[in-house]
Formats: structure tokens, C-alpha cells, sequence
């Protein structure tokens, strides 16, 4: 007899339903959709093939202890237990505090740790407590610039609207490929796109803006507009000044709701569609087009995403496209932006500044932080500067997935102490004193926390663990909670030392709707739906300025350099040689950041490892051809890669995925075996590199050198 159990997908953010059968033994045999769910998600491939992640045999299954010096490539590791690791990690970590300050035992907390929500619930007390403000993680690689300019925008860090796709007329969506990442800071139901679909089929319109012809971009929803990779922040500024000719921008509900228009429309003006279209690659005449149909539309949403977080101006980028959505009234509109409700139903206002003094001055995170977190790409330099002595990685794979490799193994090594709560010993993890094997999210209770506040079908869903964890894994809260015990801290475990799993902590943050686990139980699915809410209320409930207006243009962006670092770039990009190359992310539905590397169907055919994507032009232009092999570089590395014709390719674009280069994994057989290469080993990092105030990486649009392999008939790979 098989059980089936109701569950739901932590890879990404739609965080889908899905129907596990479990045998007899408790083991999973089968992950299946869940038709006629409340949310009608319907999980896709990577959800559904969990298991190869759930059953890998490579995975780490016991806490191992490194014995060998990390300057060495391949770690010396033992099996160890839990307690006397955790007993010597807590001592470690004491000395380092008392010796040196709170400050310098730093935290880096991954991509995937957002979907683990009882270590989330735990992460700010555990901070807390040590006394840290060392918060590094995926953030300033991902969208950093969003949760600091709401901060600045609108007064909190959680006040970051969504697009109401199921009844917009239009949507330009800029920087993003739903099609294959699912939306990103927006949990919808994941439907393979028939919600844009939907707006095409009601007589809207839809348009992406990128420079790369994106699998979203379809007959069925709409076109791309080739944009030249880091100039989107012209672009708006450009569709702006347009809109506003057009007579688009509503002053009566500015003026009332927002302050600094002028200062907004000064910044705007600098920049018209004829100025900005050598730089943009977009005509004077489409930009004016695309104004011409956001002013008509009934309602109409600019979304933008990751390519733009990531290329050098997401504030900016972020700040412009709120303006547009707000000053032509879409903000708070039926069809346009709006903050829905969730679990937690509250945008904390922005008290002030947090400074956080370092060797390389002092750097500020907005109080409270939200998502906003220090600057990844400065870690090796405040390593090497002896800031950070020891460092906690919680689902983050940073030599992989942060600029600058080379630079980071060489200050990782310095750490007294370095330990990585993962599910595999990934690449990075290969140089930790410590690996702690976590539950995988069959193995762990849940909640869909991350997501609250930003999903466009409001609901808190809950699950048991499907099985109990194999092996000797333990959950990340526990593990947080028994080191911050070791080291004589305030840990949740001191007014709960029996708690056999999460459920006290979920209860805790339910409670704030009525809810309690029980209750979670008990409901359908086990989720409960939340009524939506007037769109309009964002007015009254998420602008937290003191004096509850939107500002249209903030004066810390001026005072962190932004609107002059905007100028320079601009002056850059206008005298840049023609020929000149930019990288750009391609993501793939067989890969999730760097850690789907281990599964061996998702490493198949064109799949086995990840490519140069070049137009033919460009190939052509170069004396390069379809599979030569070439070296790739700026001034912070270089690479060899294989090159792939693709001519969705914007000319003068080169695309690459993240997450490969993965040789040293030694425990990761199928990574190790087709290890692709590491692109971020080419991206800037260090002082200077990431944009002010937000801290955001620069990884898109990075101009790259690219020659074919000296002997180029000799090299070719096939
Ligand atoms: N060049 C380039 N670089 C990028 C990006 C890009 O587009 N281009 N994208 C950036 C973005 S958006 C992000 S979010 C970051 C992500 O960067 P990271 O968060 O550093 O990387 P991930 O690969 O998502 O996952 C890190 C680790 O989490 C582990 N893991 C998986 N599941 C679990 C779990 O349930 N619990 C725990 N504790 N660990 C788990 C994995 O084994 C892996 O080692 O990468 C960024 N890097
Ligand atoms: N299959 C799969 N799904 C994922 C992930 C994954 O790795 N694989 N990662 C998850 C994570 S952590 C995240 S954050 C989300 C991200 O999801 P999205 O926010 O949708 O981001 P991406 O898929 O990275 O798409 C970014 C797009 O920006 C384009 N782009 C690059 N540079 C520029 C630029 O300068 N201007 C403009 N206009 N466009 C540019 C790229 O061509 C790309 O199509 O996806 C999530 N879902
Ligand atoms: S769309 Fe994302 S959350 Fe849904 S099943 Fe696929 S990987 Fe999981
Ligand atoms: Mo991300």
C-alpha cells in the first residue's frame, strides 16, 4: 500500500503543488502534479524529477571535517558527529568573537535557503544574537536593487509591488524570462506562460525587452525588442521623457501621492529617444511607440527583472520603472502594480541607515535590511583585510556563483573557520572546515514564507516532511540553533529544548494570521487562501516615508553617486568601440544556479556543459565557427569555452550560463566529470565594482575579449 502525501516545490518561486506516493518503507517512489489545487499551479519537469536530487548518492550524508590545509585543491575529509562538530565549531566561533569581534564571524546565506523558511524564521535572531552585521548571500547577485530602492522609494524594504498579469492590457517586460525562471520577486502559479498568453487573447498587448530573443517571446505573447545589455536605465529614462510629451503622466494623482516629481523629470529629460538610441539599439521611433501604447492602454505594467538587477544600474533601472507604472497611473490600478496581501501583511518603514564599518570604509544597509545584504563581491578583500575571520555558507556556492573565483580561493583560505550547511560538498564547500548535511526539502516541514507579500494568489500552503531524513541530516534551523547553543548565545532552542522538529517556529509566524499548524493540517490541501485585497490600499498600507508619499526621486541616489555614475556610464557606452562584446546570463530549464550540476539527465546532449552562445555575425566577424574552442577574458580572468551559433543573439551580445565549472567538486561525480566552465570567474569583483547603495554585482552586460584558440582546427571540441 502507498500513501500519497500533499507537498510543495522549494526550487523556485511559484513553490508548486506537488502529490508525493511513499511505500511502505517511506521511501518517495513517485512526485506527481496536483490538478484542481487552489492555487492551480501545475509543477514542471525540475519539481517533478526532485528525486534524483532527494536520492543522489552523492550528496553529503554525514557531518565530515576537513584535516587537511584548504590551500590544498582536494579537501582530506572525515566523518565526524554532530555533537563534537558542533561543540568545536561553537568553541571556534566563540574565541573568534571574543578575540575579535562579533563582526568578523560573517554569514552567507544562498539562493536556496529562501525556501527553507524555519532556518529563515531563524536567520536574523541567529545574527542577532552573535552580533553580526555581516550579512552576505545571493542578494547583491540577484535583486538587491529592488529591496533597497523600495526602500528608498516607497519607505521599506518590503514594499516591492507585483504586476497584475491576469487583468492587464499590456505588459513590457524587461530583463526577465518567465518562460524559463518562473518570475522572479513574484510567486504565480506556474501555467507555462498562459497568463500572458491570456492578455494577448483579450486585445492587449505584450513586449519583452532584451538582448537576446527569449523562449518567453513567442507568437502567443509577444516580441522582444533587442536591447544593447546594460542601458535599460536610458531606455525608461527615455520612455519617461516620452510619456510625459505624450502628456501620459497623471500630475493630479502625482502630486497628491508623490513629491520630487520636477527632480524626476530634470533626470528624465536629459534623456530623449533620439539621445539615448545609438546607446539602447532601440529607435527613437519604438521607444516613442512603446510610450504611445502605455498611454493608451486601459492599464499597463512595466516588469523588470534579474538582467537588469544584475547590469550595473538596478536602482536606477528599479526607481524608473516604478515612476512609469505610478505616474501613469497604473500603481495600485486593477491591471497595473500593486502589493498584495500574505501571510505577513506589513512593509516595516525605514528607520535609517545601518553603517557597518570596514577596512574598505564604511558600508550601509538600509534598517530594517529586508533582503538587502553586504556586498558578495567584497568578501575576499575583507577576508584578506582580516574583517571576516570565520564564515557560515548556508545553501551558497559562492566560488561559482559570485564574481571574481580566483580572488575568493585565495582569501577562503585564510579563514580560521569556514563551514557550509548544504546538501552536497559542493565546489565551494570542497574548502570548508566543515560540511553539515541538511534535509532536502522532502526531508523538512514547511511553510512558502519567502513568497509572502508577493504572490498573485495570496496563500500560506504548509507540509509535513514527506519522509524523515535519511542519513545523518539535520535541519538548517536546528543546525544554526545548536551552534549558536555551543556558543553560549540566545538560540530558539533554549525555551524549546524538546522541539522534535520546526512545527513551534511555523506556529509562531501563522499565529499572526490565526493560523497554527493544526489548523494548516486540517485545510484543504493544507493551504489556506487569502482574500485579495482593494489594489488601491498599497496608498495607505506601503508608503512608509514619514509623510506617506511616494518619492519620485530620492536624494540618497544623488548622494551615493547614482545619478552621475549614470552620466559617466552613459558617456562610456556613447564612445565605445562598435565591435566591442558583452556577456550576458543565460539560464536553462535543466539547470537551477549552480546546483542541478550533479544530475545526470539534466547534463545530457546539448546539455553537458554550458557553451559561448554567439550570433553568427559575430562568430563570422571573428574567424570563429560553430563549436571552436576559445578563450574568453577581461581584466579579472579568462576562460576556454566551446562556442555555440545562436542567432537569437542580439549582435555585440555574447550569453553564457552560470553555474558550471565545476572540476573541483570531488565528490560530485557527474559535476566533475562534465565540469562546463565558470563564467563569474570573468566578472568584476572588488572595491569599485557593484553598484553604490544597493551593492548589487555587476554580471551582465560585462565586456569580454573573445579569441579563437590559437590552433583553431587542432582545438576544436566536439
Ligand atoms: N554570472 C551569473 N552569476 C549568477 C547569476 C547569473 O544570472 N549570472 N545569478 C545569480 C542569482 S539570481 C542567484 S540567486 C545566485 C545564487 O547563488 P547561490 O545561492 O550561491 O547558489 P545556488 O546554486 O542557488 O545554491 C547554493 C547551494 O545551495 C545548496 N542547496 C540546494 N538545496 C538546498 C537546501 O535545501 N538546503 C541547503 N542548505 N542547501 C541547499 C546547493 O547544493 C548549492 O551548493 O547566483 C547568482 N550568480
Ligand atoms: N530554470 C531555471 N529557473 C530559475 C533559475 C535557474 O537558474 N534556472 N534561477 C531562479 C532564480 S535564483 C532567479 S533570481 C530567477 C530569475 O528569473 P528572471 O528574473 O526571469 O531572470 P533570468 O531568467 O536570469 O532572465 C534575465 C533576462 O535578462 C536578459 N538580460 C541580460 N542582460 C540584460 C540587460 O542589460 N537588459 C535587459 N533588458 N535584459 C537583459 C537575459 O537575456 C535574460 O533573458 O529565476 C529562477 N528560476
Ligand atoms: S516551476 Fe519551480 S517551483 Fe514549480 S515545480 Fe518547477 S521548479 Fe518547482
Ligand atoms: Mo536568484
Amino acid at each position: 500500500m502507498t500513501q500519497t502525501k500533499s507537498t510543495f516545490c522549494r526550487i523556485c518561486e511559484p513553490n508548486c503543488p506537488v502529490t508525493a506516493e511513499v511505500d511502505d518503507h517511506g521511501t518517495v517512489i513517485e512526485l506527481r502534479p496536483t490538478p484542481g489545487h487552489p492555487t492551480g499551479g501545475t509543477a514542471c519537469h525540475k519539481g517533478l524529477g526532485y528525486l534524483d536530487v532527494h536520492n543522489d548518492p552523492d550528496r553529503a550524508n554525514w557531518p565530515q571535517r576537513r584535516t587537511n590545509d584548504k590551500s590544498q585543491p582536494e579537501g582530506n575529509f572525515v566523518r565526524a558527529d554532530w555533537d563534537s562538530s558542533l561543540q568545536d565549531i561553537g568553541s571556534r566561533l566563540r574565541d573568534i568573537r571574543e578575540q575579535h569581534g562579533p563582526n568578523t564571524i560573517a554569514v552567507f546565506h544562498g539562493n536556496p535557503s529562501t525556501f527553507d523558511s524555519a532556518g529563515l524564521i531563524c536567520y536574523d535572531p541567529f545574527l542577532d544574537a552573535v552580533g553580526t552585521k555581516m550579512r552576505f548571500g545571493g542578494s547583491t547577485q540577484d535583486m538587491a536593487n529592488k529591496t533597497t530602492g523600495a526602500a528608498h522609494v516607497y519607505g521599506s524594504t518590503s514594499s516591492f509591488m507585483i504586476p497584475d498579469l491576469a487583468n492587464t492590457h499590456y505588459l513590457l517586460c524587461i530583463g526577465a524570462n518567465p518562460r524559463v525562471s518562473r518570475w522572479s520577486m513574484m510567486s504565480a502559479p506556474q501555467d507555462n506562460l498562459d497568463v500572458v498568453k491570456r492578455i494577448v487573447e483579450r486585445g492587449g498587448q505584450v513586449r519583452f525587452v532584451n538582448p537576446r530573443r527569449v523562449e518567453s517571446s513567442t507568437t502567443e505573447t509577444g516580441p522582444t525588442l533587442l536591447i544593447k545589455p546594460g542601458t535599460d536605465a536610458y531606455f525608461l529614462a527615455a520612455l519617461l521623457h516620452e510619456i510625459h510629451l505624450q502628456g501620459g503622466i497623471d500630475e493630479n494623482l502625482v502630486r497628491t501621492k508623490g513629491k520630487h516629481l520636477d527632480e524626476l523629470m530634470t533626470f528624465v529629460k536629459a534623456y530623449s529617444p533620439e539621445s539615448v538610441e545609438d546607446v539602447t539599439g532601440i529607435s527613437a521611433a519604438m521607444t516613442k511607440q512603446v510610450a504611445a501604447e502605455i498611454c493608451a492602454a486601459p492599464s499597463a505594467i512595466v516588469y523588470m527583472s534579474t538582467g537588469v538587477n544584475q547590469s550595473r544600474q538596478g536602482v536606477l533601472c528599479y526607481w524608473l520603472t516604478e515612476m512609469i507604472n505610478f505616474v501613469t497611473g497604473n500603481l495600485g490600478r486593477e491591471g497595473g502594480t500593486f502589493k498584495p496581501t500574505g501571510l505577513i501583511d506589513a512593509c516595516p518603514p525605514l528607520t535609517g541607515m545601518q553603517v557597518i564599518e570596514t577596512s574598505v570604509g564604511p558600508l550601509e544597509l538600509p534598517d530594517p535590511v529586508g533582503y538587502s545584504q553586504l556586498p558578495a563581491t567584497l568578501l575576499a578583500d575583507l577576508i584578506e583585510n582580516g574583517d571576516i575571520r570565520a564564515l557560515i555558507l548556508w545553501s551558497g556556492n559562492p566560488l561559482i556563483t559570485a564574481g571574481g573565483e580566483e580572488r575568493l580561493r585565495a582569501a577562503f583560505e585564510k579563514l580560521d573557520l569556514f563551514v557550509s550547511i548544504d546538501i552536497y560538498r559542493s565546489v565551494t564547500g570542497e574548502m570548508c572546515d566543515y560540511i553539515l548535511p541538511v534535509t532536502d526539502w522532502l526531508e523538512r516541514p514547511d511553510i512558502n514564507l519567502a513568497g509572502t507579500g508577493m504572490q498573485s494568489k495570496p496563500h500560506v500552503v504548509y507540509t509535513d516532511a514527506v519522509v524523515a531524513p535519511t542519513h545523518d541530516r539535520r535541519d538548517a534551523w536546528w543546525i544554526l540553533a545548536r551552534i549558536a547553543q555551543e556558543m553560549g548565545i540566545s538560540s530558539p532552542l533554549d525555551a524549546n529544548p524538546d522541539a522534535a522538529d520546526a512545527t513551534f517556529l511555523f506556529d509562531a509566524v501563522l499565529s499572526m494570521r490565526g493560523l497554527s499548524v493544526d489548523a494548516m493540517r486540517q485545510s484543504p490541501s493544507n493551504t489556506v487562501m487569502f482574500p485579495e485585497k482593494d489594489k488601491a490600499s498599497l496608498f495607505e498600507q506601503c508608503l512608509q516615508h514619514p509623510d506617506h508619499l511616494i518619492d519620485c526621486c530620492p536624494p540618497a541616489f544623488t548622494e551615493a553617486g547614482l545619478i552621475a555614475r549614470c552620466a559617466d556610464i552613459f558617456e562610456t557606452l556613447s564612445n565605445e568601440p562598435p565591435d566591442t562584446l558583452k556577456m550576458i546570463s543565460l539560464r536553462t530549464p535543466y539547470m537551477n544556479n549552480s546546483w542541478l550540476v550533479n544530475i545526470p539527465r539534466y547534463r545530457r546532449g546539448r546539455n553537458r556543459d554550458n557553451p559561448l552562445h554567439m550570433c553568427e555575425q559575430d562568430a563570422a566577424s571573428r574567424g570563429i565557427f560553430d563549436g571552436d574552442a576559445v578563450r574568453v577574458s577581461t581584466q579579472y580572468g579568462q576562460i576556454d569555452a566551446r562556442v555555440l551559433i545562436d542567432d537569437d543573439l542580439r549582435p555585440g551580445v555574447v550569453a553564457m550560463s552560470h553555474g558550471y565549472g565545476t572540476a573541483r567538486a570531488t565528490t560530485q561525480r557527474t559535476a566533475m566529470k562534465k565540469p562546463g566552465v565558470n563564467c563569474n570567474v570573468l566578472m568584476p569583483s572588488g572595491v569599485g565594482t557593484y553598484e553604490p547603495l544597493s551593492f548589487m554585482s555587476w554580471l551582465s552586460g560585462v565586456p569580454v575579449d573573445v579569441q579563437p584558440a590559437a590552433a583553431r582546427a587542432e582545438n576544436r571540441l566536439t
